[in-house]
């Protein structure tokens, strides 16, 4: 078992052999995050590569997506250090029309492995929801989006945020492939990361 097993077993979708190389590496002292990096996330980058050239297809994606997240859950426990006391609230979501999760599940993963406290509101998330997290405590706003034909609801939400006046309260995080920093300027978000790592450390330094 290698981390190069564990790759071509996401690229395959195969959950089992999966789970099975994750937790042999655990085992043999590797690093959550390099299981992470160097299998599970580059192999969904090349899944995604195929997937552009018109050798994969939705099935495919899907198929390996689950394999990863197979894998996720096993990592989940060992990149989340329990018992630690709350660093804030964040809310976390894809936005509208957005069924992509697993970028959106690590960064919370992630966030709450740094200690915050993590409400996660799924996928297909519109502006309300968002609002209602806002009045609900929430000091930050996350928002993940992996479609260009979905980008667009980010600046919907801050738009709502900034109509129940509640602008001022919360600090606004997005993130997801096809997003920039110029976007997030653009649109008026306090921050863009473009991993989950860089994300906490936003969090962090927004909330001081
Ligand atoms: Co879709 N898909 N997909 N897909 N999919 C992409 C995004 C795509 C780039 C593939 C491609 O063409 N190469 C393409 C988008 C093209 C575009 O918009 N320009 C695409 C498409 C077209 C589609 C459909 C439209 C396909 C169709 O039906 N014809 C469809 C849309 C469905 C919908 O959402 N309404 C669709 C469906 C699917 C599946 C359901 C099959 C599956 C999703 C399963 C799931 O999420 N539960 C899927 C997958 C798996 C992918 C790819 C292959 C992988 C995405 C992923 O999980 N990456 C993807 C190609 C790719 O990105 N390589 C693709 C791993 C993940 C860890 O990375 O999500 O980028 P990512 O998250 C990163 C960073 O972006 C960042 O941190 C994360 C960790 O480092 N980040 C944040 C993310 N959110 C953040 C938030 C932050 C901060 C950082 O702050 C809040």
């Amino acid at each position: 078992m290698s981390l190069k097993d564990i790759y071509e077993d996401v690229v395959r979708g195969d959950s089992e052999a999966v789970r099975a190389g994750v937790q042999a590496e655990l085992d043999s002292g590797s690093t959550p995050e390099t299981i992470l990096n160097q299998a599970l996330i580059s192999a969904m980058d090349y899944v995604g590569e195929q997937f552009e050239i018109g050798e994969f297809f939705v099935p495919e994606m899907l198929i390996a997506a689950r394999a990863m997240q197979a894998g996720m859950n096993l990592l989940k426990p060992h990149l989340v250090e329990s018992g630690v006391k709350s660093a804030g609230k964040v809310a976390i979501g894809t936005v509208k029309g957005d069924l992509h999760d697993i970028g959106k599940n690590l960064v919370a993963m992630m966030l709450e492995g740094a200690g915050f406290e993590v409400e996660d509101l799924g996928t297909d998330v519109g502006p309300v929801k968002f609002q209602e997290a806002v009045m609900g405590g929430a000091q930050v706003i996350g928002m993940s989006a992996l479609l260009t034909t979905t980008m667009g609801s980010m600046k919907d939400v801050i738009d709502a945020i900034e109509d129940s006046n509640f602008r001022e309260k919360v600090k606004v995080v997005i993130g997801g492939a096809p997003v920039t920093s110029a976007y997030a300027e653009q649109i008026g978000a306090d921050g863009y990361a473009p991993d989950a790592s860089s994300a906490v450390r936003l969090v962090r330094e927004l909330l001081g």
